[in-house]
């Protein structure tokens, strides 16, 4: 039995980020973090892994660089919850007791609820996937295999997170293809189980522009459930169909995004909605029912894009609130849903989609955000690495919200 004022469960992008900023409130010896892995990895820059532009290498770091010092790590994964006597038991069986929690455990992928998938993934070359870092290595030398035939690109039919990489990585390739001279004998497909391209208006129609200028064909409402390596065949459910309906495709190379769902410990304890999300205020990050515990990132049901920026947007809004239950003062500060999506359209282009709640954009610059840009694929190759190892995991960038607010005065 361990003792600690704050536990954190996760040491990805929100745990990391809470607990540096506690350890300075706190001080040392009063944050604890349940963390199994050993490395530490930036995911918005495996769409840019994918396309061959950074390595797998420069998206990660040790755990143990990125956990702050005066943060007790224990390694190992949490896989009970027992709220009412504030207890968290671990894999390996220690019992961590806590006055204040903090759940940060992302989204498991489930590559197994695709009938065949991870035997493909295994052995067939031509079958990728950037949200995996053992298969996110095999989709640069896909790209360059591949000479001729169908490139398809899937969407599945779960939340996931960041919505846009499904199509950035499919936007790379066409690009790749086309400086290549390949691109007449390819067929692109985007097979995406949703009825629309990107859930905001403004940049979907930028989108819906560029898959039509660039030839890429996109079929709503076809989720993968199977693949054949042996015949090359991507088995479809068609989602809007009542018949049980079901549609094959040959494909020479096909990048899949895995179903994902919360993590199994975190689904099975009594944190969770009906989906299995940590169940919390959407505005204060609190748990609806214990006062002592909060979530931040892609576990919670907050109603927001899982990304990043995100993250980031939160991690103040959960320091502000935190920090007055700890004090014994009222949660005041609200989050307005904002995440923010680059959607690389290029090898040196971006449209920087940042949105609320609602769906409206919140763009931090003083240009129209919608236009694919250079200087925001700049910023997402160079710029953003450096604010998430030196900003970020530190506990000191909470979103662009407060530049916006600067950049677009009198707007
Ligand atoms: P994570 O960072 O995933 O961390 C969860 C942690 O919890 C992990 O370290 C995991 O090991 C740990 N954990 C899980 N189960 C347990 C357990 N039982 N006990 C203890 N620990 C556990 N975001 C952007 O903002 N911009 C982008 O351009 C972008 N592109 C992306 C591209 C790809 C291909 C991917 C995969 C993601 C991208 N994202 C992007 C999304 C972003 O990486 C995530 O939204 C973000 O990392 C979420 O942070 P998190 O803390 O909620 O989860
Ligand atoms: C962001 O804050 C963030 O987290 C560090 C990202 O994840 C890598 C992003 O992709 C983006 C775009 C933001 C938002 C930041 C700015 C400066 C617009």
């Amino acid at each position: 039995q361990k003792k600690c004022r704050l536990l954190v469960i996760g040491g990805g992008t929100g745990g990391c980020s809470t607990a540096a900023k506690f350890v300075r409130k706190l001080g040392a010896g009063n944050v604890t973090l349940i963390e199994p892995s050993d490395t530490h990895y930036y995911q918005p820059m495996w769409t840019l892994v994918g396309g061959g532009i950074k390595s797998l290498d420069d998206s990660s770091r040790s755990m143990k660089s990125v956990i702050p010092s005066g943060c007790e790590w224990i390694k190992d994964k949490a896989v009970k919850f027992d709220p009412i006597n504030n207890t968290v038991t671990t894999a390996h069986g220690t019992n961590v007791q806590y006055e204040y929690l903090v759940v940060a455990m992302g989204l498991q992928l489930n590559y197994g609820h695709v009938t065949g998938l991870l035997e493909a993934l295994e052995r067939d070359p031509a079958v990728v996937s950037n949200y995996w870092d053992k298969s996110l290595v095999k989709t640069f030398p896909a790209l360059q295999k591949l000479q001729s035939g169908n490139a398809i690109f899937t969407f599945p039919n779960t939340p996931i997170k960041c919505a846009g990489a499904p199509q950035k990585i499919m936007y790379l390739a066409d690009d790749f293809w086309r400086k290549n001279g390949r691109r007449e004998n390819i067929n692109i497909s985007f097979n995406t189980a949703l009825g629309v391209i990107f859930g905001v208006k403004k940049y979907a129609e930028r989108l819906s522009e560029i898959v039509k200028k660039r030839n890429i064909g996109v079929n709503f409402n076809l989720n993968l459930i199977e693949v054949k390596p042996d015949s090359k065949e991507a088995i479809f459910a068609v989602t809007n169909s009542d018949k049980g309906e079901t549609k094959s495709v040959k494909y020479d190379f096909l990048h899949v995004t895995p179903p994902m769902s919360s993590p199994d410990a975190l689904r099975e304890s009594t944190l969770v909605d009906q989906a299995g999300y940590l169940n919390v205020n959407k505005e204060t990050l609190q748990h609806v029912e214990y006062k002592n515990i909060f979530g931040i990132g892609d576990c919670t049901n907050v109603p927001t894009s899982k990304t990043a920026a995100a993250v980031a947007a939160q991690a103040g809004i959960l320091r502000t609130n935190l920090g007055a239950v700890i004090d014994g003062k009222p949660v005041q500060s609200l989050y307005n849903g904002y995440t923010s999506c680059p959607l690389v359209t290029s090898y040196s282009k971006c449209i920087l989609a940042e949105f609320d709640f609602n769906g409206q954009p919140l763009e931090t610059f003083p240009v129209d955000q919608g236009k694919e840009r250079r200087s925001m694929f700049l910023m997402k190759k160079y710029f953003m690495p450096f604010l998430y190892w030196n900003g970020m995991l530190k506990g000191y960038w909470n979103g662009p919200g407060v530049f916006r607010k600067i950049m677009r005065f009198g707007q």
